[in-house]
């Protein structure tokens, strides 16, 4: 199944990152994003340097995750239990861990929102609809407000490249327009809820805006 479908296997490995009692496996968060870095390998090497800052997170995680604490690192709720009975994030300025397991999430899990806004954009967009200003305008809503200024810029760029709207549901592999836009419809619901539970989780815990 390895060449079908990015898409669903993008819907599934979040759907399957939910436990009964609303927990949030990081063995498939992660999973969600590897298959989000291929496709974004898949549109061209100007999406590099993005990917390679995602590729980079997911590793931190998957080490902490097959590391001796591993078991403290299954759902996101029993990392940040754990991490913060240990005293092992930097609160307000980074120190003595600055790759700890929360503050790595979070990047990730800002990223997510780009993601949700952006393909929700793209779900009820029209034929004329480009890809680049639906980017850009998720972005603006969301991960721009935690870039600086160069990055910012960089981003911009990235976004001037990308393929066109149609280019864009083809590279989904997930059959004619039609049946993206419903798979869409599918797997919003999904990563909204995953987006959700992390955001809550991470307010009652203070740890929205760490270093
Ligand atoms: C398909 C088009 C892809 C557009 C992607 C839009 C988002 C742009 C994100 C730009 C990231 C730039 C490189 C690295 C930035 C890092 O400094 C930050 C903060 O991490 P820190 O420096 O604090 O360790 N990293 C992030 O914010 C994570 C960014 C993840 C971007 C994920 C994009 C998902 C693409 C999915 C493809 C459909």
């Amino acid at each position: 199944m390895a060449d079908t479908f990015s898409l669903q296997r993008v819907l599934e490995a979040f759907r399957s990152s939910m436990s009964e009692n609303k927990e949030v496996y990081i063995k498939y968060y992660i999973a969600g994003w590897q298959e989000l870095v291929s496709f974004m390998n898949s549109l061209g090497n100007v999406f590099s340097f993005i990917s390679k800052d995602v590729v980079n997170k997911i590793q931190i995680l998957e080490n902490f995750l097959s590391g001796e604490s591993g078991s403290y690192y299954v759902t996101i709720q029993s990392m940040v239990k754990y991490e913060l009975e240990n005293e092992l994030v930097d609160l307000t300025k980074r120190g003595s861990h600055p790759e700890s397991g929360c503050r790595t999430l979070l990047r990730l899990h800002r990223a997510l929102r780009w993601l949700e806004l952006f393909l929700e954009r793209l779900r009820t967009s029209t034929e004329d609809g480009k890809t680049s200003v639906m980017c850009s305008d998720a972005y603006n809503e969301s991960l721009a407000q935690h870039h600086p200024w160069l990055i910012r810029k960089a981003v911009g760029v990235a976004f001037c490249a990308l393929p066109g709207r149609d280019t864009f549901f083809d590279v989904m592999n997930a059959g004619d327009h039609t049946q993206v836009v419903a798979l869409l419809g599918e797997s919003l619901p999904l990563i909204a809820e995953v987006y959700q539970i992390t955001e809550d989780l991470y307010a009652k815990n203070h740890l929205l805006e760490l270093p």
